[in-house]
């Protein structure tokens, strides 16, 4: 019972890192020397809690190793990025290079799962690249070939609750043969007390991509909520919190914009796919992308009215609360804004989770990373971009007299009044 993860990323890792607790062998392929050399050393190259000590002690005893070509195993599990391209498609680069490394291994019997996110079709155009590259085998029974086994098996962790979530949420298993979904939930049982869910591979797929955008269309009506307030005069924290005491109403929280590496991401799938079905997921896109330019303006706006030596401190820059992830992060895309649009004030960026800014920020010199507390004393205006613990625990009498713009409702402020121009009390 021999397990090829490849791709030992945010969910590769912690699939890999959880199988080989439960005693499977189980190798990782990755393309990173670094994110190689780390897993063997135990390491985990990325924040996520409660990883570390899972990836230590299965390589400590001999169950998991990382390489970076694929060998020969009885089941592999593809979990690779899938990005999208310009007109907003999938790009298959990295399902296919997957796919290229575990074909010369196939001698019939294995089964490949797809974990990556992908639009429906895609763990079908899977199996039919590997028989492209392996015409001696085939999808389904009965051709008088050896056959393998394909199905899609997409993730629905939480990053920050990965190590909890994989083991106790239910799973959509899809398979592109009855067979292949029968072997895949076999393999899942290995480590996931949640249900097991079967159906074929294009409504798996299409499963996690409306798992997502249902989010994101929520997330989208909140934050057209918060904006709709500014106009009113009405505190959007309070108004939601409010209306979700209604037994059937539960608003989400608005924000800065919708970051991450899927949220922002799975819906443009469904609309690539039916551009003209899918008029509220695109609106809802660009509601949520439209969020950062907002508090852009709403930041500028506070700081011109300070006099023109007066920094801006920025508090937050992952994608969401107590993780490191700046992937799509809408406070990095609002940070690099507003050091283009304000190249005389110096901006202070604190972000508890990260040691460096990212190389985007080279092209300014208007930026310094900081501790949280030097950004807010140096600083005439505070923009709260991530709800990290460290900014939510702050004794908020820091903020002094000090203008603040509250993107995730962390401030604690008297009811009634207007989010939009929140000074600490
Ligand atoms: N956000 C808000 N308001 C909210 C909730 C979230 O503005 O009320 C923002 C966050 O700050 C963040 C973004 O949305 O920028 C996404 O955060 P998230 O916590 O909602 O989700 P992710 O991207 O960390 O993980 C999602 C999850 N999907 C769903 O909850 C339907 C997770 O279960 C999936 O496994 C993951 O996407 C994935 O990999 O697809």
């Amino acid at each position: 019972n021999h397990v090829a993860v490849i791709g030992l990323g945010y969910i590769g890792l912690p699939t890999a890192a959880i199988l080989a607790s439960k005693g499977l062998r189980v190798s990782g392929v990755d393309v990173n020397d670094k994110t190689i050399a780390a897993v063997n050393a135990g390491e985990v190259p990325f924040v996520e809690p409660g990883l570390s000590v899972v990836v230590k002690k299965a390589v400590a005893d001999g169950f998991l190793s990382a390489m970076s070509s694929t060998p020969a195993a009885d089941a592999y599990i593809v979990a690779v990025p899938t990005p999208f391209m310009a007109d907003k498609s999938v790009d298959v680069k990295y399902i296919h290079a997957a796919a290229e490394g575990i074909a010369p291994q196939l001698v019939g019997g294995e089964l490949i799962i797809l974990e990556s996110t992908s639009p429906p079709g895609t763990s079908q155009r899977l199996g039919e690249f590997l028989i492209e590259l392996r015409p001696d085998l085939a999808l389904h029974a009965g051709e008088g070939k050896t056959v393998i086994h394909v199905a899609h098996c997409p993730e629905r962790v939480l990053p920050g609750k990965i190590m909890d979530e994989m083991v106790s949420n239910d799973r959509i298993i899809g398979g592109v043969s009855p067979e292949a979904a029968e072997l895949a939930r076999d393999l899942y049982s290995v480590f996931c007390e949640g249900e097991l869910l079967i159906t074929d591979a294009a409504t798996a797929e299409l499963a996690k991509l409306v798992e997502n955008s249902f989010r994101d269309v929520n997330i989208a009506f909140a934050n057209e909520l918060s904006v709709i307030s500014e106009k009113f005069g009405v505190n959007v924290w309070e108004l939601i919190e409010l209306a979700n005491h209604h037994p059937r109403v539960n608003i989400l929280q608005p924000g800065p914009g919708v970051g991450g590496h899927c949220i922002a991401v799975d819906p443009w799938f469904i609309v690539a796919g039916a551009p003209e079905e899918s008029r509220l997921i695109r609106t809802a896109r660009e509601v949520n992308d439209a969020k950062p330019r907002w508090v852009v303006d709403k930041v500028i706006a506070e700081i011109e009215a300070l006099p023109a030596n007066s920094e801006v401190a920025l508090l937050g820059l992952a994608f969401k609360a107590n993780i490191d992830d700046l992937r799509e992060s809408p406070a990095v895309a609002i940070a690099l804004e507003l050091a283009e649009r304000l190249p005389n004030r110096l901006l202070n960026i604190a972000e508890p989770h990260v040691d460096v800014l990212p190389n985007a920020f080279d092209a300014f010199s208007n930026v310094n990373l900081r501790s949280i507390d030097e950004a807010i004393d140096r600083s005439g205006a505070v923009a709260i971009l991530v709800d990290h613990d460290e900014v939510k625990t702050l004794d908020q009498t820091v903020f002094g007299e000090r203008a603040v713009v509250d993107t995730r409702g962390i401030m604690r402020v008297n009811k009634g009044s207007n989010q939009a121009s929140l000074v600490a009390s």
